[in-house]
């Protein structure tokens, strides 16, 4: 089966090739060859066919992705989505094919050209531009703070919500990172301002400008030029390894006491914050962990603070949220499932994390005299 599968696969893939072969001779000189870019794509993770987000549904009856899931888990079902199999566009109209990875057409074609815009979680409609829109369309997660905001209608802001389980943002939305308020992607408080879209600097400041769109890795040229994207302005940068150790304003973020890396300091902000919400659930409801491992929150059973691994089984799932407890575990996730969040929108992340500690500090002792809210 999983032989048939790669077959068909190579099969699409050759017949799009051919296709594109012509396009691009057609189009562009200076474009890098199609044989180059297929190289560059067969090593990516969205070509991985053995991947759980391509798989996920392999056991089920019918193998197949919902309808809900399958405009970013499954090739075809983004095709399905944009409209390009005749279908409506911007919706998904039936259960897709498991076992179909991002293949050229799902990126390459009219519907896809035509593509300029991202519909998010929280109902925003970003213009992020073509090429983008591919993008941020699969990469914007599955729920907002909008979400959190609808589950916790008509309780009181410590009252337990017995039913209600974990608002879990979702995975790899590095466009509701980047694009903060923009995309109300996070939590946010009311009356707090947020940062916008990540402008960064000039080259660097969209999806593609600094990822390439095949190998996913950061592309080798700065404005048409070879070079180390990130050592062009940050010259300690020498490889993957220094990125997480960049930093600008040299703000002690998290207070302790270091200027570090930006990513970092949001490790240590969280750290903060991690500490505040199991003083909180304490004395709300039950003391609650985090591991990662879904669902995520579990009951701290033996009250030492740290993740058993007898704790961290489904059966132990935190079920003790109030609306305060859930912002923040919400804006935790948040942070930590986009672990690029500090490249992507360093600033949003932070304000989150700060203003779910300020929020549980207005119940708990929390001491926030060190921690340092961005601009
Ligand atoms: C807006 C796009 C989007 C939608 C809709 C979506 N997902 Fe995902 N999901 C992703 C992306 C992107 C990843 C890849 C994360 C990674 O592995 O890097 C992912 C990862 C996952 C994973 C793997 C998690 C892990 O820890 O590796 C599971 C399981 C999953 N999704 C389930 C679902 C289910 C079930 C649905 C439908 C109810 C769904 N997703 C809908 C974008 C989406
Ligand atoms: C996830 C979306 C995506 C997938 C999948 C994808 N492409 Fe692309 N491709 C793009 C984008 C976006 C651009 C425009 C690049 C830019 O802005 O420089 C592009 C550009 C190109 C170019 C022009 C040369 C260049 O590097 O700019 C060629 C040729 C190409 N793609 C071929 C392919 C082939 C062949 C495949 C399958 C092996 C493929 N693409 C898969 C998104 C994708
Ligand atoms: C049709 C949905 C879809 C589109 C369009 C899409 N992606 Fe993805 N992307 C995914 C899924 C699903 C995964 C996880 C695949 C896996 O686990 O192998 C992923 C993985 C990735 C990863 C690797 C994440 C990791 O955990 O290592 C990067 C980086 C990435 N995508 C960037 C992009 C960029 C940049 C674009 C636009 C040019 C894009 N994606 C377009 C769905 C999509
Ligand atoms: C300034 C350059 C830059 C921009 C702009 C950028 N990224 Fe990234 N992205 C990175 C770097 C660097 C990493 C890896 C960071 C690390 O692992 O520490 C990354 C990681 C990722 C990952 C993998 C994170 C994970 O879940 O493991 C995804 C997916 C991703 N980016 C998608 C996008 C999308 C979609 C956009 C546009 C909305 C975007 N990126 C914009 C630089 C950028
Ligand atoms: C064209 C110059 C330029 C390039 C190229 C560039 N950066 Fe930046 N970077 C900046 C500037 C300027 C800032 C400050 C932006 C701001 O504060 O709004 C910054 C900020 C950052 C920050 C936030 C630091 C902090 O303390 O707030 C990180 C992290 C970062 N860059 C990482 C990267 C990575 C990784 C790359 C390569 C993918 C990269 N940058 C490429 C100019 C650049
Ligand atoms: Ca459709
Ligand atoms: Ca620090
Ligand atoms: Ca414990």
């Amino acid at each position: 089966m999983k032989n048939r599968s790669f077959v068909i696969t190579l099969i699409l893939i050759t017949g799009a090739l051919i296709g594109w072969y012509i396009y691009v001779s057609a189009q562009a000189n200076q474009a890098r060859s199609v044989q180059e870019v297929s190289v560059d794509w067969w090593g990516s993770a969205h070509a991985d066919l053995t991947a759980e987000a391509f798989t996920h549904w392999n056991e089920d009856d019918p193998a197949e992705v919902p309808v809900s899931c399958a405009k970013c888990h499954s090739g075809a079902g983004f095709i399905d989505y944009i409209g390009q199999d005749g279908s409506a566009a911007m919706s998904v109209d039936a259960p897709a094919a498991v076992n179909s990875v991002i293949t050229c057409e799902v990126c390459h074609s009219e519907q896809a050209d035509a593509l300029t815009s991202a519909s998010l979680p929280s109902g925003i409609q970003a213009s992020v531009g073509s090429g983008n829109a591919l993008c941020a369309t699969c990469h914007s997660g599955t729920n907002s703070g909008a979400a959190v905001s609808a589950a916790e209608a008509g309780f009181g802001a410590d009252e337990v919500m017995a039913d209600i389980g974990f608002v879990n943002p979702h995975y790899a939305f590095a466009a509701a990172t980047w694009l903060g308020a923009d995309g109300e992607g996070g939590f946010q408080y009311d009356g707090r301002a947020y940062a916008g879209q990540f402008e960064h600097a000039t080259g660097v400041q969209s999806c593609t400008q600094c990822h390439d769109p095949h190998s996913l890795h950061m592309r080798a040229d700065y404005e048409s030029e070879s070079a180390n994207l990130c050592a062009t302005c940050h010259s300690n940068v020498t490889g993957y390894k220094d990125y997480r150790e960049v930093y600008v304003d040299g703000i002690d973020y998290d207070g302790d006491g270091q200027v570090e890396g930006l990513y970092h300091e949001i490790e240590g902000m969280r750290e903060v914050l991690y500490r505040a919400m199991q003083a909180y659930s304490a004395e709300t409801s039950q003391p609650i962990l985090w591991a990662d491992q879904y669902p995520y929150w579990y009951v701290d059973t033996n009250q030492d603070g740290e993740a058993g691994e007898d704790e961290v089984q489904f059966a132990n799932g935190f079920s003790g949220f109030t609306p305060r407890l859930m912002r923040a575990a919400f804006n935790f996730q948040f942070s930590a499932k986009d672990p690029a969040g500090y490249v992507h929108n360093g600033r949003y992340v932070l304000q989150l994390l700060y203003d779910s500690i300020a929020d549980l500090a207005g119940v708990v002792d929390v001491d926030m005299s060190a921690l340092v809210r961005p601009d």
